[in-house]
């Protein structure tokens, strides 16, 4: 039997965990070899749906689950972490600016960071799910000195598995057929999802749709999928998809990406494509099987999508002054 790998979760009484936590339970992530344990963590109010949750995971006597320690202290639920999922966050609430609820979240993960930075396994993977993400993952990453920027990625699997679905859908194949989506820039409505590199059964999808029904129908659908959701689910937001997402892409950051394919990620710039370094940015990447992460580089951009590019990264520029003071 493996050592024991722990796994930290935040939000864990949440609706994304609600998913997240049974999948990496049964060890959909790790594998059928790997006993883990699992550290929940939530707010003080809400350990109570928190420990109904414990319940039902007991209640399904996974084989690789050695403990679960359910807590509201980040410290505990981050001692020795070799992963964390970061899904906790402040909704935003009726009323409230998108700058209020930058400013709570920004509170809430340069706490994590904090606690991170302290105790965490020093290699530890972290993603960040909570939003706003990317700028949520700066905060924290910049809160942990003591740990490698490459330790943090914030979601974009999300918005990359939608961009490849309406590719798919619209060319009438099947989802694994489609390479080398890009989603560029922000986890919001800024996001710019590019196919222009993409290949469908390995042909260019430049070459299969029209840039009408790109500019018109792929990439608005795609920018706006979350509110999409969110309205037909009668007020509910993404959530199997999101945990489906988290387990995606931290299996991509673990295990490396298939050979002639690449991922979108968001990572801190290393001013790839001109995009200000640091910011946590969504690229095109390649994962190795140590789970090092490259950016694709050198990818031709034409003027459509370099604006498209320059206004998402406009747009987490100024996520970034506004929690300037936390960083
Ligand atoms: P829920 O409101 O169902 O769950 C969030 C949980 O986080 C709650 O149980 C809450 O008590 C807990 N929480 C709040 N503050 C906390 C703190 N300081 N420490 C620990 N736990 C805390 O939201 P859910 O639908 O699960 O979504 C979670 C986050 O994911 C939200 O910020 C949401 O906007 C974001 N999303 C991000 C996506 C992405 O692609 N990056 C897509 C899906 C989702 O919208």
């Amino acid at each position: 039997m493996k050592t024991p790998i722990d796994i930290a979760v935040t939000g864990a009484a949440g609706q994304i965990s609600y998913s997240l936590l049974f999948r990496l339970a049964s060890g959909e992530l790790f594998g059928p070899d790997q006993p883990i344990v699992l550290r929940l963590l939530e707010i003080t109010p809400a350990l109570h749906r928190l420990h109904g949750v414990e319940m039902e995971l007991n209640d399904c006597a996974y084989p690789l689950v050695q403990k679960i320690i359910s807590t509201d202290d980040a410290k505990t639920a981050f001692r020795d972490v070799d992963y964390a999922f970061l899904v906790g966050a402040r909704p935003r609430g009726p009323g409230m600016k998108r700058k209020d609820l930058l400013e709570c979240n920004a509170a809430i993960f340069s706490e994590q960071g904090k606690a991170l930075n302290e105790v965490a396994n020093r290699h530890v993977k972290v993603l960040i799910t909570g939003n706003p993400a990317n700028t949520n993952a700066l905060i924290t990453q910049k809160n942990a000195p003591d740990l490698s920027p490459k330790c943090f990625s914030a979601m974009s699997m999300l918005d990359h598995n939608r961009a490849i679905f309406q590719l798919a859908k619209k060319c009438g194949v099947r989802s694994k057929e489609v390479k080398n989506m890009i989603i560029w820039g922000n986890h919001s409505e800024t996001q710019y999802p590019d196919l222009k590199h993409a290949t469908v059964k390995g042909q260019n999808a430049l070459s299969l749709v029209q840039d009408d029904w790109i500019a018109n129908e792929f990439v608005p659908i795609v920018q706006h999928r979350g509110a999409s959701v969110i309205e037909e689910r009668g007020g509910l937001s993404s959530a199997a998809s999101a945990a489906n997402a988290a387990i995606c892409q931290m299996r991509a950051w673990v295990f490396g990406t298939e050979k002639g394919n690449w991922v979108s990620m968001a990572i801190a710039s290393d001013k790839s494509y001109g995009i200000d370094k640091g910011l946590f940015f969504s690229f095109p990447v390649t994962v190795s099987a140590e789970g090092e992460v490259s950016i694709v580089k050198d990818l031709e951009i034409d003027s459509f999508s370099r604006a498209r590019i320059k206004e998402t990264e406009q747009e987490l520029k100024e996520e970034r002054k506004a929690v300037g003071h936390l960083l």
